[in-house]
């Protein structure tokens, strides 16, 4: 038994499904996406935090013990962090800082990664701007 080998399996496995689940999302169409649905609660999710601009919920295929989405409530053409523009900079800043707050709020002081994927090359799978906050856990560097 080589667990080091399994490991590695397990890993690659792993990345090559997001790979492909990148490859095979819909385009950046700008159009609505899942978390339209989630952010009208016509889709259940369990929220960790929530103000007037935005949602953080768990996310459904967690690759930490905590493994939240941040996203704007409002998506305004921010299909990625590649779409941003000047009239972003309040929504960007507020998405950071919402991100900190989930890591307090969910015990993350001995650290946590906070992660923006962005086109298919950046494994990115939903076009509507989220940042992964990622922790419970020890994270590897460089990251995948
Ligand atoms: O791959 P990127 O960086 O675009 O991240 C998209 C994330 O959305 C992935 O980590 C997915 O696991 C997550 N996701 C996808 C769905 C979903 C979700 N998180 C919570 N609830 C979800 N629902 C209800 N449906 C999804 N399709």
């Amino acid at each position: 038994f080589a667990p080091q080998r399994f490991v590695r399996h397990i890993a690659s496995s792993t990345s090559e499904e997001a790979a492909a689940k990148a490859a095979a999302a819909t385009a950046d169409t700008g159009g609505p996406t899942i978390f339209d649905k989630i952010i009208a609660k016509e889709i259940p999710s369990s929220i960790v935090y929530e103000d007037e601009k935005v949602l953080a919920f768990r996310d459904i295929n967690p690759q930490a013990p905590v493994h939240v989405l941040v996203i704007p409530k409002v998506r305004d053409g921010l299909t990625g962090i590649d779409k941003a523009e000047p009239r972003h900079f309040e929504i960007l800043g507020q998405l950071l800082y919402a991100a900190k707050l989930v890591a307090e709020k969910e015990g993350l002081a001995k650290g946590f990664r906070i992660v923006i994927n962005n086109g298919p090359e950046g494994c990115q799978s939903v076009y509507h701007l989220h940042l992964h906050v990622l922790g419970g856990r020890q994270m590897a560097w460089p990251a995948g």
